[in-house]
């Protein structure tokens, strides 16, 4: 059966102009958009999101910059799409991120208390399922 995940992107990628290379990326690796939005967040979203986050450094930077613009939030669906779109995502660090991936090719550090990834993916199939009724509620 296929699978869903919740894709954003993040006000980093949004803001620089990025949006669309984003999707296209998504949608040149055969994945479909089933949903797709512009929002604000807001501190009650973000807090359930990363609720996992709570209490650690960066979470209070994380909400700030997750609440400095807007972010454009997808479902998105294929066999394996979790797994598949973290690939495509690269590691947490831009700095070291794979070159060929979103984070790796288009991210930077940019000396701040967060790093700022352009995307966020579920990691697993509870984290979709939970993370898509919250931004698709
Ligand atoms: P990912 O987005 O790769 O799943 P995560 O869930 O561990 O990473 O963290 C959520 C976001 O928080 C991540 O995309 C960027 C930020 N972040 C994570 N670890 C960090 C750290 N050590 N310092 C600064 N920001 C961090
Ligand atoms: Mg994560």
């Amino acid at each position: 059966m296929s699978q869903r995940t919740l894709v954003l992107v993040k006000p980093d990628g949004v803001e620089r102009g990025l949006t669309g290379q984003i999707l296209a990326r998504i949608e040149a690796k055969g994945y479909t958009l089933a949903e797709l939005k512009l929002v604000h967040a807001t501190r009650e979203i973000l807090e359930q999101h990363y609720a996992e986050h709570q209490g650690k450094p960066f979470f209070e930077p994380l909400v700030q910059f997750m609440l400095s613009g807007p972010v454009v939030a997808a479902v998105v669906e294929g066999d394996r799409v979790i797994e598949g779109f973290r690939s495509l995502a690269g590691a947490t660090e831009p700095t070291t991120a794979a070159p060929g991936t979103i984070r790796g090719d288009l991210g930077r550090d940019w000396g701040e208390k967060v790093q700022k990834n352009l995307v966020h993916g579920s990691d697993s199939p509870e984290s979709a399922e939970r993370e898509i009724g919250i931004w698709f509620a």
